[in-house]
């Protein structure tokens, strides 16, 4: 018996919002959907299964239409999808009100339910969110029966406001397979049984690496079967730390080229997350929104300190103000004391201060 598992599609999320190219991210996510049917359509798996948050927050019905409809469009698969915590149910909602294609099942209900398709021997047990938030552990204590079936538990959740989960419990639960959602990094375990996919494409910028799918199979052996787990990844747009190393060399404008080289060799449809390190010449700073310009920057952490000689400093300045405000950081006078990162900074916005306003002829600040 052959599936798909896909989860944490987040139809209708906005990415990036605020970003100049926030739009075309919320079309990567409609994109993605439609791969993932493309996919069943080439592959023909028996079974298409949806882990909670399809979609992002409640549903319109024009939106359950759309999904319908690449739904209908693989009719020899059977869909089963359950309602998570961004798409929980509403009493009187379109998405409670909804009929789907005659291949879709949408375990509804706040308490187990079963599908069973007698075709591919295996039994689908699920429930959906009707709340945001669901803190017991309502996975821990299911269980499989052993009937020749394979059953296989569609689940969401895995934190502590969501469905707190052990992994560990789901092997011996005699489900043939955990198929998770709501965790959107993909992890997933053949011997463990079960699988987070993650999200089909990621929607926002702490969801670096691959996206995709899980593609699975299950055989009959003397238990549950024997299940095969293969992360199916879809190109898709990403986020990609970029960390630059600055020296006393580095200006604005040789900072701005490195970023744009970087860009384009990963590709400048990506979006990256910048990071600064390194001792930067004392007397420049690096303009956060003028090196923004060089690409599609979701965000810019500047951790660069100046590269003052301390030890020089200190002689120099033995017997004034600026000798006693070094000594109060920097007891032995080490910069690599200073581990705090906010102290780190005060500390040297104060030191450019007192420098940039020390008079050498009289010695004082
Ligand atoms: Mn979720």
């Amino acid at each position: 018996m052959k599936f798909i598992h896909a989860a944490d599609i987040h139809l209708g999320c906005q990415p990036d919002r605020g970003f100049p190219w926030s739009k075309e991210r919320s079309l990567d996510l409609l994109s993605a959907f439609r791969s993932l049917s493309e996919a069943c359509q080439e592959e023909k798996p028996e079974l298409l299964l949806i882990a909670g948050d399809l979609f992002h927050r409640q549903p319109s019905l024009a939106e359950l239409k759309e999904a319908n409809g690449l739904f209908s469009g693989i009719p020899d698969t059977f869909v089963v999808l359950i309602a998570g915590n961004h798409d929980c149910l509403r009493p009187g909602s379109a998405l409670e009100e909804f009929s789907w294609a005659p291949n879709v099942s949408f375990l509804s209900g706040r308490e187990v339910e079963t599908v069973s398709f007698s075709e591919i021997k295996t039994v689908v047990h699920g429930f959906s969110y009707h709340a945001r938030e669901i803190k017991e552990p309502l996975y821990d204590g299911l269980t499989a029966p052993k009937d020749g079936n394979f059953h296989i538990l569609l689940a969401h959740g895995g934190d502590g406001t969501h469905i707190p989960i052990d992994k560990k419990k789901f092997a011996a639960s005699g489900f043939s397979y955990t198929a998770l959602g709501h965790i959107h990094k993909p992890e997933f375990s053949e011997t463990g049984r079960y699988g987070f996919p993650g999200s089909l494409s990621p929607v926002d910028l702490t969801e670096t690496g691959a996206h995709g799918y899980l593609q699975g199979e299950l055989t009959q052996d003397d238990g549950a079967g024997t299940l095969t787990l293969r992360f199916v990844p879809l190109p898709s747009r990403s986020y990609i730390p970029c960390q630059v190393k600055v020296t006393e060399k580095t200006t604005n404008q040789t900072l701005f080229q490195t970023l744009g080289r970087f860009m384009e060799q990963y590709g400048a449809s990506n979006m990256y997350k910048v990071t600064l390190n390194g001792r930067r010449a004392p007397e420049l700073s690096f303009n956060e929104e003028y090196l923004r310009t060089a690409g599609r920057i979701i965000s810019f952490r500047d951790n660069t300190v100046p590269s003052y000689n301390m030890e020089a400093l200190l002689k120099s300045h033995r017997n004034d103000l600026i000798g006693d405000y070094i000594a109060s950081f920097l007891p032995d006078g080490r910069e690599e004391d200073l581990t705090d990162p906010v102290r780190r900074q005060a500390f040297y916005y104060g030191l450019n201060a007192l420098l940039s306003n020390f008079d050498t002829n009289t010695g004082e600040s």
